[in-house]
């Protein structure tokens, strides 16, 4: 009897690895694998002896010769320089047009350079953000992919069939050219910092100004998650609280309040600065982590400052209704962010990201899934073109009905002293985005004053620059002008 041969190939049977082999087996598909630590291929193996589907390999020869042509390896392993070297392993074994798929959280750059190096050498590459942690892997993750669009019609029926679905539309679309997969992971994984952040401030309102405790703190979340914050994150949330430690205690109390990171935040922040794009919801979310970090240094100031003495006044049902309008509105506002940011990226890189894909592919399956990226998708579809979300019709409605609970809940959380980061900057990113004439124009006539760096005049055209000598002992040199 012929040799069963695989339909694709996974390296790295760690958590995410073991699921997705799993997912791929349960959708039909065989599946080869092979893991560094090769023991781990045999413990594997006797776990999931009732797989028929999996077939375990102890040397890379042995797991290349088991791949149907044109053959796909997907690599699940630690991102950075092990995907590198994993890469330079395989290569030789593999011939032009087979594919290699990356589905590790790399970074963005570095998909770009193995899909250059790859290109050049006959072989095709795959970089794909997957979403979801282990659940996902194994039901139905968000994917992500992005690459050499050659390689994509031998993927596609394996990454659909194993994606999340929502409403029959698989949670996985072609996302782009190059690093295009793992950028869109990279922004996806930056709306994730500010999505929680955003819940942990509305929470903390909750809790310090208005007094409630962990089982109505619950009911709440689980209230809003029958509206328009319909979320994975805010019904995860409404069970944290109910959570109870082996003393009775709520384990919530039990928790250190330090925020640990992997570091997608923080490359979202750099690319937002890198690009010029005011991110600063995402910015303020990673460094709330950072803040949380220096835990010695809070103790010890909060010994020094107490802040306001005052109490909230306002009604409980009120401010709770107010609250959820402040999150919601922030969070309309972030996504408008992340979707500005991907817009640039897909100009500056020459991707023709389809925004409206996008939102469907983090509809289900990942950490950010939630009823609301429908209405992104929704006015992407209207107007594939849209320049911001808060342009659209509906997100235009739902901030002019959520705005005055907006400004009063930042107003108050800043008389009580409850820290609002993201809460406040999504509000001051608001009123600058709406404002027709900033301040800049002052800021502008300061470079001029002290560094002769010129500014363009509102009754001259666009590009024309100009220097005054504003102390009277400058030159009329000017500094040469350019934007970073
Ligand atoms: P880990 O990120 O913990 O990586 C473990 C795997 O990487 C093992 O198979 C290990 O082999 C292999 N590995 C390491 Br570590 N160093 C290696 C090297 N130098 N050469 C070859 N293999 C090496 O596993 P994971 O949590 O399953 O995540 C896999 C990828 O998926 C990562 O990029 C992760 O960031 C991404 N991701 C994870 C999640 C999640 O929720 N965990 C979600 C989405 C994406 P060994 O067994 O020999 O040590």
């Amino acid at each position: 009897m012929a040799k069963e041969m695989a339909d694709i190939g996974l390296i790295g049977l760690a958590v995410m690895g073991q699921n997705l082999v799993l997912n791929m087996c349960d959708h039909g598909f065989t599946v080869s694998v092979f893991n560094r630590t090769v023991s781990k291929v045999d413990e594997f193996l006797k776990k999931e002896a009732n797989h028929k589907k999996i077939i375990g390999s102890h040397t890379l020869r042995e797991f290349i010769s088991s791949l149907k042509k044109p053959r796909k390896v997907m690599l699940m392993i630690k991102a950075g320089d092990p995907v590198d070297a994993f890469i330079d392993h395989i290569l030789p074994f593999l011939d032009k047009g087979d594919v290699i798929i990356d589905g590790g959280n790399s970074h963005f750059p570095d998909s770009q350079r193995r899909y250059e190096m790859l290109k050049s050498k006959g072989i095709l590459f795959i970089g794909t953000g997957i979403s979801g942690g282990e659940e996902g892997a194994r039901h139905g993750p968000s994917i992500m992919p992005g690459g050499n669009l050659d390689a994509w019609p031998h993927v596609k029926p394996i990454l659909q069939s194993i994606a999340a679905r929502v409403e029959g539309e698989p949670c996985c679309d072609w996302v782009g050219e190059g690093g295009a997969g793992h950028y869109v992971k990279m922004i996806h994984n930056g709306i994730e910092y500010g999505d929680m952040q955003l819940i942990c401030e509305a929470y903390d309102l909750l809790k310090k100004a208005l007094g409630f405790t962990y089982p109505e703190l619950s009911k709440i979340f689980q209230t809003w998650n029958q509206g328009e914050l319909n979320s994975y994150l805010i019904e995860i949330t409404s069970k944290i609280f109910t959570e109870i430690d082996t003393d009775k205690q709520p384990l919530l109390d039990k928790i250190l309040d330090v925020a640990g990171q992997k570091g997608t935040g923080k490359w979202t922040g750099i690319n937002a600065l890198d690009m010029g794009v005011p991110v600063t919801l995402i910015g303020e979310a990673v460094f709330a982590r950072c803040l949380s970090s220096l835990k010695e240094e809070r103790v010890a100031v909060s010994k020094v400052f107490k802040g306001p003495s005052e109490k909230c006044m306002q009604d409980k049902k009120v401010f709770t209704e107010a609250i959820q309008h402040a999150l919601y509105a922030s969070k309309i506002i972030s996504y408008a962010q992340g979707f500005m940011l991907i817009r640039h990226a897909s100009e500056a890189f020459k991707w023709k990201l389809n925004y409206g894909s996008i939102a469907l592919m983090w509809r289900g399956g990942c950490i950010i899934r939630s009823k609301f990226l429908g209405k992104i998708k929704e006015a992407f579809t209207k107007n594939p073109d849209l320049k911001n979300l808060l342009m659209d019709d509906f997100f235009k409605k739902e901030i002019r009905r959520t705005e005055k609970n907006f400004r009063l809940t930042v107003s108050e959380g800043i008389k009580l002293g409850i820290p609002l980061p993201c809460f406040s900057s999504a509000l001051t990113f608001f009123d600058g985005y709406r404002t027709e004439r900033l301040p800049a124009y002052l800021l502008q006539a300061q470079r001029d004053f002290f560094g002769a760096h010129t500014y363009e005049r509102v009754d001259k055209p666009r590009g024309e620059f100009f220097h005054t000598d504003w102390s009277g002992t400058g030159g009329i040199v000017s500094s040469s002008s350019y934007n970073v």
